[in-house]
């Protein structure tokens, strides 16, 4: 119902709603580059799961093309200056994890952490996006899931050996988490999305997926405390 409201009151054309989307596209354009470069990285840090990773980085270009189009639908130019600097310091922490060969960091930041973002980013998105930006961002939310899950597999198979290493990263990373989510809140909520709804959502499929590795409840209660709770 509410959705039917905040949907309505969007003017895909209007210059408010384009300037905010000029943003949002950049951000999700660089963010799935991003993506696709952390699971190129990934696959040489994995020679043994190097033709999945790949194909999985694939994807993500493709999702990048797909994206770009939702702009040149609405005639917007994305601001990928502006995207670059977003992801500057979740990039910084990436290469420093990988510089190191901790791959279970790596994953926890890749396929845990910008993965459960995305998704929970695009499923707020999609309930208010134009009609074609919802078709794309619908088939894109399943490869998502993909993603996900190869970062849950791998976690939970290695789980005693990289859990000091996931702790420790998931406390350098939720407060870029949040960091990012309030630079982003002004222009999400004028697209018809809610900052509450996607941190919640957000935090939802996080701890999912750590005591799906094998964090006990405690011990997901505490981690998704770190640098996202409080404040
Ligand atoms: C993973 O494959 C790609 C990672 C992209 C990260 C996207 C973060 C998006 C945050 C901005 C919220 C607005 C969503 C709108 C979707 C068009
Ligand atoms: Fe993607
Ligand atoms: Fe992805």
């Amino acid at each position: 119902m509410s959705q039917i409201r905040v949907n309505s009151t969007l003017d895909f054309h209007s210059d408010a709603y384009r300037d905010s989307f000029s943003r949002i596209n950049g951000i999700v354009i660089a963010g799935e580059q991003e993506a696709h470069d952390n699971f190129i990285r990934l696959a040489e840090l994995l020679p043994e799961h190097c033709d999945l990773l790949t194909r999985l980085g694939k994807m993500e270009l493709r999702h990048r093309k797909s994206f770009e189009a939702c702009g040149r639908n609405l005639n917007v130019t994305p601001d990928l200056p502006f995207a670059e600097q977003f992801f500057t310091p979740l990039r910084q922490a990436f290469q420093t994890v990988a510089g190191h060969q901790q791959v279970g960091a790596c994953l926890l930041i890749q396929a845990l952490i910008v993965e459960c973002f995305a998704i929970a980013a695009y499923h707020n998105y999609i309930p208010v996006a134009d009609d074609f930006a919802r078709k794309v961002t619908e088939s894109i939310v399943a490869d998502e899931h993909e993603h996900l899950s190869f970062g849950v597999t791998w976690l939970k198979a290695n789980f005693a050996e990289v859990k000091a290493e996931l702790e420790t990263t998931n406390r350098q990373i939720l407060p870029i988490v949040r960091q990012m989510l309030n630079q982003v809140e002004a222009d999400a909520e004028k697209i018809g999305m809610s900052k509450q709804a996607l941190l919640e959502d957000f935090l939802g499929r996080y701890g999912e997926v750590l005591s799906q590795i094998g964090f006990t409840t405690r011990e997901v209660i505490w981690l998704s405390s770190q640098g996202l709770r409080k404040a």
